[in-house]
C-alpha cells in the first residue's frame, strides 16, 4: 500500500508529501517534533509525548493551532490510513511559510506533518551483546541557550556528537554538559547502575526528560529498586557495574564498553535485563488493550 504522509489536515502520498522551501522549519530549524511508537494498533504513552510537544511548542513561542485532542485524532486518523499497528510515529510542527530573514512572527501559521514508518532498530545481536560506546567532545547545549528539555528541529548539536561517533566507529556518543557531568546520548536518555543502585543525570543536567526514562524510573521504583537521579562523572561511567540507554526506539539497550572499558560485556547486566522484562510486559500489555 501506497505509505501517506500528513500535512496540515490532508494526506499526501509519499512522493507528493512536500514543504515550501520558504517554511521557517528548513531556513532556521525553528519547529518542534516528537518521536512516538505505536504498538500493535496502540499508541504507546501518547499523552505524555504530545505534551511534551506541546511543551516545546510553548517554550519557542510557537502556537500549534489544534488542541490536544484534534492532534491525537489526526494521528490515529494517519495511523490507519496507513494501516500500521506497529510502527513509529514522527511529529513535526515547523513554524509555517514566511518571508526570508528570522522573525517567526511573519510566518502565517504553523505547518503540521505526521509521518508513520516502520521501525529501525538496533539488531537482536546487539541487545544480547550490548554496544559499544564513546565520550564525545562535543558538549551538550547549554541550558540556557538552547534547552534539551525542548525537543527542537534544531538537532546540529546532537548530529555533531554523532558524527564523532560514526567517526570513532561507536554506537552511540555520550555527551557531557558544559560542566563537565554526564547529560545524554545523542538520541537516548543513560543510566547506570552501581551496587545495585540505579543512577541517572537530573533535567538540570542538560537533558531531554525521555519518556522512556521517565517509564524505566516507574517500573525500577514498582519494583522496589532505588533510583538516584544525581550529577555523574566520567568515572563513575568507567566504574558502573550496569549501562543502559533509553529511548522510544531503542526502548532499553544495555552499554558492553564505554570508551573501550568494559562495562558489561558479552551480555545485559542482571538490573538491565530485569527492566528490560518488565519494559516489554508493558509494551506487550498495551498492545491487548
Ligand atoms: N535524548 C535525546 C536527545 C533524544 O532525542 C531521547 C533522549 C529519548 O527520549 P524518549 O522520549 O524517546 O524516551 C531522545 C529521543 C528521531 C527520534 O526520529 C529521536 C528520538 C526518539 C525517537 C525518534 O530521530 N529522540
Amino acid at each position: 500500500m501506497e505509505p501517506k504522509v500528513y500535512i496540515n489536515g490532508k494526506l499526501y502520498a509519499k512522493e507528493d508529501a512536500k514543504v515550501s522551501v520558504f517554511d521557517h522549519g528548513l531556513l532556521y530549524g525553528d519547529g518542534v517534533f516528537e518521536g512516538i511508537r505505536c504498538y500493535n494498533g496502540t499508541v504507546f504513552k501518547f499523552s505524555e509525548h504530545i505534551d511534551r510537544l506541546y511543551d516545546s511548542a510553548e517554550a519557542i513561542a510557537l502556537e500549534i493551532g489544534l488542541t490536544k485532542d484534534e492532534l491525537k485524532s489526526a494521528v490515529l486518523d494517519t495511523l490507519k490510513a496507513n494501516n500500521l499497528r506497529d510502527s513509529y510515529i514522527r511529529l513535526v510542527v515547523t513554524r509555517g511559510v514566511g518571508k526570508l530573514g528570522l522573525d517567526p512572527f511573519n510566518c502565517e501559521k504553523p505547518q503540521l506533518i505526521i509521518i508513520t514508518d516502520t521501525i529501525q532498530l538496533y539488531s537482536k545481536e546487539l541487545y544480547e551483546k550490548g554496544l559499544d560506546v564513546i565520550i564525545v567532545h562535543t558538549i551538550r547545549n547549554h541550558p540556557e541557550a538552547l534547552n534539551p528539555t525542548v525537543k527542537s528541529m534544531n538537532y546540529l548539536n546532537n548530529i555533531l556528537a554523532k558524527i564523532e561517533c560514526i567517526k570513532a566507529g561507536a554506537a552511540e556518543g555520550i555527551m557531557l554538559n558544559k560542566d563537565g557531568f554526564v547529560a545524554e546520548c545523542t538520541g537516548d536518555n543513560i543510566f547506570i547502575v552501581k551496587d545495585n543502585v540505579i543512577f541517572t543525570p537530573p533535567v538540570s543536567a542538560g537533558i531531554l526528560i525521555g519518556i522512556t526514562r521517565n517509564v524505566v524510573i516507574e517500573l525500577a521504583e514498582e519494583a522496589g529498586i532505588t533510583v538516584r537521579e544525581e550529577q555523574l562523572t566520567q568515572d563513575d561511567l568507567y566504574n558502573a557495574d550496569e549501562c543502559f540507554l533509553t529511548g522510544t526506539a531503542a526502548e532499553i539497550i544495555s552499554v558492553a564498553n564505554i570508551d573501550g572499558r568494559k562495562v558489561s560485556t558479552g551480555k545485559p547486566g542482571k538490573i538491565t535485563l530485569s527492566l528490560l522484562k518488565k519494559y516489554q510486559e508493558l509494551t506487550m500489555a498495551y498492545s491487548s488493550v
